[in-house]
């Protein structure tokens, strides 16, 4: 399998419960390596941005709030498969739907806040991983 990166997000939720260790954990227990990491308070046209591609649904307003309420830890993974790896870990969106033992069934509340955020795919991958970071600030450490 291939040795990708996936951008993730610890969520304002997350971060306030002080769990942010025990979500980095997960990542590391399951081969993952942190090769850039940054806690940020993102700004309104940050999360905005960020979230472009929802623009249009009914719940942007909250989301653009609720990822703004609170400082967030952005990250980048990497590893055989991380995308998907990354999701497989995070849970279903909605917590009450997600998987036992996944990040979003033991820490998130309810679908806006679910604790963190993961890229869905290789591209939109290398889109979010460039919003946050410029390649200088990337320690790849499987090459
Ligand atoms: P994902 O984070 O699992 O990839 P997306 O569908 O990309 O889920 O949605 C982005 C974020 O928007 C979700 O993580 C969640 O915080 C929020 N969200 C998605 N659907 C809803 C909803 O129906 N109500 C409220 N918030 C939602």
């Amino acid at each position: 399998m291939a040795v990708e990166r996936t951008l993730s997000i610890i969520k304002p939720d997350a971060v306030a419960k002080n769990v942010i260790g025990q979500i980095v954990s997960r990542f590391e227990q399951a081969g993952l390596r942190v090769v850039a990491a940054k806690m940020v308070q993102l700004s309104q046209s940050d999360a905005e941005g960020f979230y472009a591609e929802h623009k249009e649904r009914p719940f942007f307003k909250d989301l653009v709030g609720f990822m703004t309420s609170g400082p967030v830890v952005v990250q980048v993974l990497e590893g055989e498969g991380a995308v998907l790896k990354n999701r497989e870990l995070m849970g279903a969106t909605n917590p009450k739907e997600a998987a036992a033992g996944t990040i979003r069934a033991d820490f998130a509340e309810s679908i806006d806040a679910n604790a963190v955020h993961g890229s869905d795919s290789t591209t939109s991958a290398a889109r979010e991983v460039a919003y946050f970071f410029a390649e200088t600030e990337l320690c790849p450490r499987t090459r």
